[in-house]
């Protein structure tokens, strides 16, 4: 199809969205619900309905913007991504498969294609943990893979519920009404940069993706014996952040040991207290984010960290409890949307790589109602969650080129 990308719109209409931001330019913070991320979602609806889209949002605020087919029997074309984005990062992730799926579907709009499925942009809520703890909020709810009873059970760090958030923020609905019927979609693609190095290294201008890493998030609390620094002396000390030091070493030991280059752990978050230097620490909260594309694997993290804290415990005379945020399934991407895929790509006479997502992605969840396969484009040096991220005009041009493809080839 004689497909015409608007490239230099869709590049003002991602640098529009940067300016909805808690950082100074050029990174970009946009937490779900905060004042930057209500200016965002008011504009990308303005956006949306200038496209002749038909946009409503759930109870949860995840964004629709529909592009009615000629069968309204048929379940729709998804498409979309998220846009909010953790502190200090960049104006790519996320906002690629927004902007980019928005940009296919006005170019098949200008083209004269006629869908007969509908096809649907998406824009989920809260893909980022930052908030409430947990990634992929909208997909998980949308996916009817948590309770809606986390209205009042999720809390931010200030001790708000999401329940009272996301009301302050215009969203009223009660969330039993978010999950999806498993026909509603009967495909969903998400555009995304890689965040990675590998495209970029290997010179090849897209990703077709054929599984998404299964993701797993803890919490462990040690509990020590606090004191003073300088007069408790070292055989009678309980360090909390000593033994939480070992225990997160376990866990980077058990990410290597496994042999596979899959297999990653991070303790990203260790909150100490009473965080006064003349103090032996008493507590530590930590958070850690456990991956692997295989399940027993990424699981086999989880255990070896339970049986390090038990060990550290007994030794230390301190207790370390484990508590599990999220422990997801990995997602495999569908054989006729990777098809679809590469052949868009053969139209276009556009190389590919095959390749897993490290990165979790709302299609994780989206694949627990419907078929769905991810179109990654290289950003530079494979920098992500970063200001320095960036991707070309030129690779957003082949992202949305071949997405657009292949959403024509999906509704048809
Ligand atoms: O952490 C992730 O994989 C995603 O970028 N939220
Ligand atoms: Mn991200
Ligand atoms: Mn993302």
């Amino acid at each position: 199809m004689n497909l015409n990308i608007e490239i230099t719109q869709l590049s003002t209409e991602l640098d529009k969205l940067a300016t909805f931001t808690d950082a100074p330019y050029p990174a970009v913070t946009r937490i779900v619900f905060s004042e930057p991320d209500r200016r965002a979602r008011e504009w990308l609806r303005r956006v949306c309905a200038d496209a002749d889209l038909d946009v409503r949002e759930d109870a949860i605020g995840n964004m629709f913007a529909r592009w009615p087919g000629s069968d309204l029997s048929l379940g729709a074309i998804g498409t979309g991504s998220h846009t909010d984005a953790i502190p200090h990062s960049g104006r790519y992730d996320g906002t690629v498969g927004v902007l980019g799926g928005l940009e296919a579907i006005r170019a098949l709009k200008d083209a004269g294609f006629q869908p007969r499925h509908s096809i649907e942009l998406l824009m989920f809520t809260s893909e980022e943990p930052t908030r409430f703890g947990i990634g992929c909020l909208g997909s998980r709810l949308l996916a009817g893979t948590i309770e809606p009873s986390v209205d009042d059970t999720y809390f931010d760090a200030a001790g708000r519920s999401l329940r009272e958030i996301r009301t302050e923020a215009g969203f009223t609905g009660e969330l039993s009404t978010v999950p999806l019927a498993a026909d509603y979609y009967s495909a969903f693609v998400e555009l995304h940069i890689e965040q990675g190095p590998l495209l970029e290294q290997r010179n090849v201008p897209l990703g077709i993706v054929t599984a998404i890493a299964a993701p797993a998030s803890v919490r462990v609390l040690v509990d020590g014996q606090g004191g003073h620094a300088g007069a408790v002396l070292m055989p009678a000390r309980h360090d909390a952040f000593m033994a939480a030091a070992e225990i997160a070493l376990a866990l980077e030991a058990a990410a290597i040991g496994t042999g596979a280059i899959d297999s990653v752990a991070t303790t990203g978050i260790c909150e100490l207290f009473p965080a006064a230097v003349n103090s032996i620490p008493s507590n530590v909260n930590m958070a850690m984010d456990i991956r692997d594309i295989d399940e027993a694997r990424r699981d086999g993290m989880l255990t070896a960290l339970e049986v390090a804290c038990a060990n550290v415990s007994a030794r230390r005379g301190v207790t370390a409890r484990i508590e599990i945020i999220n422990r997801d399934a990995p997602a495999k991407c569908d054989p006729l949307i990777i098809a679809a895929l590469e052949n868009a790509c053969a139209t276009h006479e556009l190389a590919f790589d095959s390749m897993v997502s490290r990165a979790y992605h709302d299609s994780l969840f989206m694949s627990r109602i419907c078929p769905v396969a991810m179109l990654f484009i290289p950003c530079k040096n494979g920098v992500s969650h970063r200001p320095e991220e960036y991707a070309s005009p030129e690779a957003l041009e082949q992202g949305v080129r071949v997405l657009a493809e292949t959403l024509a080839a999906l509704a048809s």
